[in-house]
């Protein structure tokens, strides 16, 4: 026990805000719709490929939304797992393997398990094998009620793009399952299309593809407008089934799709002479929308933040807190906390600061500056994750017991 104790008095003086969310409560007894963007990064939002927007849906519902400018991804090698695992724990993945894998009996406090306690109920929809990275454990583990895998669905070569089931099909094939939830629910859709090489039959694809010595950029643009659509036909057939307006949607990109291999295409894109090591911590941030029917004045928000965010930040929206959790991100939509964003590498993102791979950057210009700068948070960072992995790897949370409790009264929001 002393050892998560460590850790909470290190959460609680140096991350939690201690401040109630700002839009505390507007999600009570809402139900939660994710949608996890497989690979999508927010290089391609609001941007444009031959004058042609890449993903025209997404970019009108961010005029609708709360949308995070800043937001990165904080994976390793377990990718789309990690990014399930940090989102709902709040926790860094580790810096080898698949937590999935590696550590999926561990207890945990998974925001599936809280909002149970709530009254929720609680699903994973992705069309692949419930086997893949350990799903069909972790997701007990994890508290789901239960998980729409591949035999949840009609697949068949008509319907199939690359990995499997396409998005649009997919999400089709959804929504009876997601009617006949009890209500209130939190889903999680995990989309696929939009993955590595991204191919897509010549007769589906709405925008050219890009033209470099990269083909998977090149492909790239066509999946991403792809995934595009697909999520603006859900959002349709969601109003279509009366599944819409009680429900607060959050769509986010999982990790990076494009690598560093291909630098050489993608600073011909963004019309760079060349991508920095700056450049390639940017490129790791990926779209978190926010989507509230009936609070609809779009605002984007600026500040740093990360997948490790995303548990404070919903549960704040349900007036759910914690006074002992040992969260690492913090509710983004409380204002008074200095943000510090680490990546699973030991890079980081501040307020002030980018640092990585030894060097200290002015955030915003990109312009190296003296180490010194960065030094005192580069212990914090490193700080951060042995914290994290000592809980994961000690299985820590055994000893421990998070409360959580739901405010009261209603909304505190304007
Ligand atoms: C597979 C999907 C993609 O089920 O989650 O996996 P990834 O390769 O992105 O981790
Ligand atoms: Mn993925």
């Amino acid at each position: 026990g002393s050892e998560v104790k460590q850790v909470e008095e290190y959460t609680n003086k140096n991350i939690k805000s201690g401040q109630p969310s700002k839009l505390q409560g507007i999600a009570k007894d809402k139900n939660i719709i994710y949608i996890s963007a497989e690979s999508l990064q927010s290089f391609v939002i609001n941007n444009k490929l031959n004058g042609e927007e890449v993903t025209p849906f997404l970019n009108d519902l961010i005029d609708e939304s709360y949308y995070f400018e800043n937001f990165y991804h904080q994976t390793e090698q377990g990718k789309t797992s990690d990014s399930e695992f940090v989102i709902e724990n709040s926790m860094y993945p580790l810096s080898r393997g698949a937590v999935f894998f590696t550590h999926s009996q561990n207890e945990l406090n998974a925001v599936p398990e809280i909002v149970g306690d709530y009254g929720y109920t609680s699903a994973v929809f992705h069309a692949n094998n419930k086997s893949f990275w350990n799903r069909s454990v972790m997701y007990d583990t994890l508290g789901y009620d239960k998980f729409y895998s591949e035999t949840s669905y009609n697949v068949n070569s008509e319907n199939s793009i690359g990995w499997g089931l396409s998005d649009k099909a997919f999400f089709d094939q959804s929504i009876k399952y997601l009617k006949s939830m009890e209500e209130p629910y939190y889903a999680k859709f995990i989309t696929l299309t939009n993955h590595f090489p991204f191919e897509l039959p010549e007769e589906q694809q709405t925008i050219d593809k890009f033209d470099s010595n990269s083909k998977t950029l090149n492909n790239y643009f066509t999946t991403a407008r792809y995934t595009d659509e697909a999520i603006k036909q859900f959002f349709q057939q969601l109003k279509e089934a009366g599944e819409y307006k009680d429900s607060i949607l959050v769509i986010y990109g999982d990790h990076y799709g494009i690598s560093e291999y291909h630098n050489k295409a993608m600073s011909q894109y963004l019309g760079k002479e060349e991508i920095t090591p700056y450049d390639h911590i940017q490129l790791q941030r990926v779209p978190f929308i926010v989507h509230i029917p009936g609070h609809e004045g779009g605002r984007t928000i600026s500040k740093v933040s990360g997948q490790m965010d995303m548990k404070p930040t919903i549960l704040g929206m349900m007036g759910i807190e914690t006074e002992n959790g040992v969260d690492f991100g913090t509710d983004l939509f409380t204002s008074d906390v200095d943000p510090l964003v680490v990546l699973r590498d030991g890079s980081f993102i501040s307020e002030n600061y980018l640092y990585t791979r030894d060097t200290c950057y002015n955030r915003k210009s990109g312009e190296e500056i003296s180490m010194e700068k960065c030094k005192p948070l580069v212990s914090k960072a490193q700080q951060e994750l042995n914290y994290s992995d000592s809980i994961i790897y000690g299985d820590l949370l055994r000893f421990y017991d998070a409360e959580y409790t739901q405010v009261e009264e209603d909304v505190n929001y304007k």
